[in-house]
């Protein structure tokens, strides 16, 4: 299998969940802005959606979507929680794609002050549901789990945007707790983050 991947990106949350659970990953960093992969490739002719996430299965196909391989990686490394709580499981990867990655838009982007305000605001809002559930130290509990890995994601974001995670200290130490992680420690310094 083969990750297409921008350092720090979303797909970082994938890249994760392969190194934990002890996948043998290729990865294939993208130049996000030049629309080029490292080995010199179009990146919209492998993946005509244009961003990453993207991963290469064995048989050539392609899978898109965070939520689907997110998932997928899980079901493949056995870190996807049987049960109801494979439906919790979907349901944070769900919640964080939509409710938390896309609110970040903005950020990224010449937006105003005002609606930079407002997505830094919706953020800490989105994510004080996480700090509430987070009293096993992971979202599911005392064990770690693939949302878990787009959480920590997401929080290293907070950093880079300047949003203050202080008041919100179960979450400041899941932060921690996630870096603290052999496989999150490799996947940064595979991705030259650490
Ligand atoms: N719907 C996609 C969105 C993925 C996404 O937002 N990827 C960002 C990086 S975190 C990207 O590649 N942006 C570049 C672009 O859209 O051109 C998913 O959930 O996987």
């Amino acid at each position: 299998m083969k990750l297409y991947y921008a350092p720090g990106a979303c797909s970082l949350a994938d890249h994760i969940v392969a190194v934990e659970g002890g996948l043998t990953l290729d990865l294939e960093k993208v130049d996000l802005k030049a629309h080029i992969t490292e080995s010199g490739v179009d990146f919209r002719k492998i993946n005509p959606k244009g961003y990453v996430p993207a991963l290469e299965l064995d048989d050539g196909s392609l899978l898109t979507e965070n939520s689907a391989i997110l998932a997928f990686l899980g079901d493949q490394a056995g870190l996807m929680p049987e049960g109801m709580d494979r439906y919790r499981a979907l349901e944070w990867i769900g919640y964080i794609s939509t409710e938390i990655h896309k609110s970040f838009g903005p950020l990224f982007h010449d937006s105003a002050q005002e609606v930079k305000t407002k997505a830094k605001d919706k953020i800490r809002q989105r994510l004080q549901l996480a700090e509430e559930k987070l009293s096993g130290g992971y979202l599911l509990g005392g064990k770690f789990s693939p949302p878990d890995a787009y959480l920590f994601v997401m929080l290293r974001w907070c950093d880079k945007n300047k949003i203050d995670l202080a008041a919100m200290p179960r979450l400041t130490a899941f932060k921690a707790r996630m870096e603290n992680r052999a496989g999150v420690s490799k996947a940064l310094k595979q991705e030259g983050l650490q």
